[in-house]
């Protein structure tokens, strides 16, 4: 007999077809709410593959009498009340590592895009102005400029191990200092960013690192500093950043992660020195596929009683 499982968001097929094969599956679409389904299926209901951003608390727990487990599909699981899940019995998984490589090559190109104008060169081109008007405003040297890399985990650390061959100095941020290629370890992010020409925020989010780079942090980084933001928006001090970059505090900045996705704060949609993405870093192909692939074992997993691969809790 197939089990009932909620998916929240959009699947892909690739995701929808072995779910399909295997369980019930019922989908919370975006926006959806959960007395838009049938009270037989909330009744049956025994585990959440979740996706998505939207906090998932004790309220959303609550209403599922059967549910044992969710299997989180994202490293990051700030939006899930972990310690109210552990107080029911409830497991919880993420996709840790598979996604790294993805992310840290995001984090690297958005330095590189953003120091050499690399979007906004293409627009020149393709609005006529290159013919019309002759060649586009320099842009920012990357190699031999140094990095500041804030968390280093393991997402940190593959950021450090890419641009280290760019031959700047690799400083970083975190509670302890941590075994690495000769590169500075700083106790204080504000110390840091005055070392510093690119800052790299590479935290985990959660309550722990609301606002960790904050006022201070992008004065100290400087009129040339770039700022790269490749965590959660919670992690930047998003009013402190929007003043930076409006009175040129740093020279610019580039987000894939914001406070309020996806209807980002209005201000940066007219900001000159900003390069915006859409929460994408862990978005190939290729990658999505392994973390589908992660989340249904780790369901397979729960239901067959075996330990869990990549358990939170
Ligand atoms: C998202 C992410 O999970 O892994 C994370 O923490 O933020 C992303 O990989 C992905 O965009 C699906 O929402």
């Amino acid at each position: 007999m197939k089990r009932h499982i909620l998916t929240f968001e959009t699947y892909d097929d690739w995701d929808t077809g072995p779910l399909e094969a295997t369980y019930v599956v019922h989908n919370l679409p975006h926006g959806g709410e959960v007395s838009d389904l049938s009270s037989e299926a909330i009744a049956n209901i025994e585990a959440f593959a979740f996706k998505g951003h939207n906090k998932l608390g004790a309220e959303t727990m609550n209403a599922f009498p059967k549910l044992g487990m969710i299997a989180n599909y994202g490293v990051g699981y700030d939006t899930i009340d972990v310690a109210y899940a552990s107080s029911k019995g409830i497991r919880v998984t993420n996709t840790p590592d598979v996604l790294t490589d993805d992310v840290a090559d995001l984090a690297v190109g958005m330095v590189i895009a953003q120091s050499r104008g690399m979007v906004g060169a293409s627009e020149w081109i393709k609005s006529g102005n290159w013919a019309k008007n002759g060649a586009y405003q320099l842009g920012n040297k990357v190699t031999g400029k140094s990095v500041g890399i804030v968390g280093l985990g393991r997402i940190g650390r593959a950021v450090g191990e890419r641009l280290q061959p760019f031959g700047g100095e690799i400083h970083y941020y975190s509670r302890s200092a941590k075994g690495t290629n000769g590169w500075t370890h700083h106790e204080d992010i504000v110390e840091m960013a005055k070392a510093v020409d690119i800052l790299i925020v590479t935290l985990s989010g959660g309550p722990d690192t609301i606002g960790m780079v904050g006022v201070d942090a992008l004065k100290a980084l400087g009129p040339e500093g770039l700022l790269v933001n490749a965590s959660r928006g919670t992690t930047v001090d998003e009013e402190a950043l929007l003043e930076a970059l409006e009175t040129s505090t740093i020279r610019a900045a580039a987000l894939d992660v914001f406070e309020n996705e996806p209807n980002i704060n209005p201000r940066f949609l007219t900001l000159n020195n900003i390069l915006l993405q859409p929460h994408q870093s862990s978005g190939t192909t290729e990658t999505r596929k392994v973390m589908g692939q992660l989340q249904r074992d780790n369901l397979a997993a729960y239901f067959a009683g075996k330990e869990l691969l990549t358990p939170v809790n």
